[in-house]
């Protein structure tokens, strides 16, 4: 199977990527063929500072070799080093209806009907459909907020297929268990979040240890003292518990069994530990990874190998839709 799949370099990584994304990407790796890419071009829907970016698009990089991701087997590059994914994107959008553009959730929640929302916010998902259709992915593995880009992604592939012959390769959705989401830390009725303005919210890869087990220790449970897993009226902790079993390896019901009548100071203090010990190895070897010079060696090869391919989908493309001279 081919396998594509995108993570925006907007730094704060953290267990919610972690967990719902980068982990099946390294598992995804041994028995397919995989593109992992570093979707700067989607980070700029909102204004960065320039350097900044920079900085994060090779701080995610290095995290994704960090977490296993091994450039050697798969494809791992940066989303603008290959021009492809803008001009696919355009040829989309002539297919895209601005109808169901406008009707996507994270448009409609991060424009709030303001008139001076960027155009490329509306657009975004379409730079997605172009990341995915132009290496022919079979799946993509990704969150379950990811829905609605998977289906209106499928939707355009299908359109453009019915319109103009076999071009493109319908793709799927690899989702996560429903319960695998990792909720805020201080508010677990939302999904951690990399932009979330509270840094307690959210456990990042790079956290130290002392950031961790105070992000833990703060996290928002309730008031009944029990270790019981039920999102709808424990959510937080309900989500501790998914956040142990990840790290943990361990079924819930057997951790809500070890913690019977214990309190969550004890339980908070113990997932600390876990976590600190399932991040250190990954911070460790991240600051290897970021400083060594075979970094943007394997960016710039991985942009080598990209390009072949998309090439070859954009040659073939514009045969469909009779564009070029040629
Ligand atoms: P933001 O919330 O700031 O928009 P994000 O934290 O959702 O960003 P993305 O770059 O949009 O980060 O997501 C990268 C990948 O991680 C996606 O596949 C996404 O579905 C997954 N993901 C993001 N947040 C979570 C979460 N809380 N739990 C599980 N998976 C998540
Ligand atoms: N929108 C995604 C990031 C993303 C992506 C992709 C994921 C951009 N292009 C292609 C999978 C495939 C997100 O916010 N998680």
């Amino acid at each position: 199977m081919r396998v594509f799949s995108g993570v925006q370099p907007t730094g704060n990584i953290h267990i919610g990527n972690y967990l719902g994304a980068l982990r099946q990407f390294v598992e995804l790796q041994d028995e397919n063929a995989c593109v992992y890419c570093i979707v700067d071009m989607h980070a700029i829907t909102v204004p960065k500072d320039a350097a900044l970016l920079r900085e994060n698009i090779l701080d995610v990089a290095a995290l994704y070799m960090a977490v296993g991701i091994d450039p050697k087997k798969s494809v791992v590059f940066v989303q603008s080093d290959v021009p492809g994914h803008a001009e696919l994107a355009w040829i989309l959008m002539c297919n895209t209806y601005t109808g169901e553009l406008a009707r996507m959730t994270q448009f409609k929640e991060k424009s709030r009907g303001n008139e001076s929302a960027p155009a490329g916010l509306f657009t975004y998902p379409v730079l997605m459909a172009a990341d995915i259709l132009l290496y022919d992915s079979d799946v993509v593995p990704v969150g379950n907020d990811q829905t609605q880009h998977i289906e209106i992604c499928r939707d355009i592939a299908i359109r453009v297929n019915n319109r103009y012959g076999k071009v493109f390769v319908v793709p799927e959705g690899r989702f996560l268990k429903e319960g695998a989401r990792i909720m805020s830390l201080d508010d677990p009725v939302s999904k951690m979040s990399k932009s979330a303005e509270n840094p307690l919210s959210r456990i990042s890869l790079l956290d130290d240890e002392t950031k961790i087990r105070k992000s833990v220790m703060k996290s928002t449970t309730d008031s009944d003292g029990l270790i019981r897993f039920d999102p709808a009226n424990k959510p937080g902790v309900s989500n501790l518990l998914n956040i142990y079993s990840a790290f943990s390896g361990q079924p819930v019901s057997d951790i809500e069994k070890k913690y019977e009548g214990v309190g969550y100071g004890t339980f908070k203090k113990e997932l600390a530990e876990l976590t600190v010990d399932a991040l250190a190895p990954i911070r460790k070897s991240y600051e290897d990874i970021r400083r060594s010079e075979e970094l943007r060696a394997a960016l710039k090869d991985g942009a080598e190998r990209a390009n072949a391919v998309a090439e070859r989908t954009m040659a073939r493309v514009k045969d469909f839709f009779g564009l070029g001279a040629k």
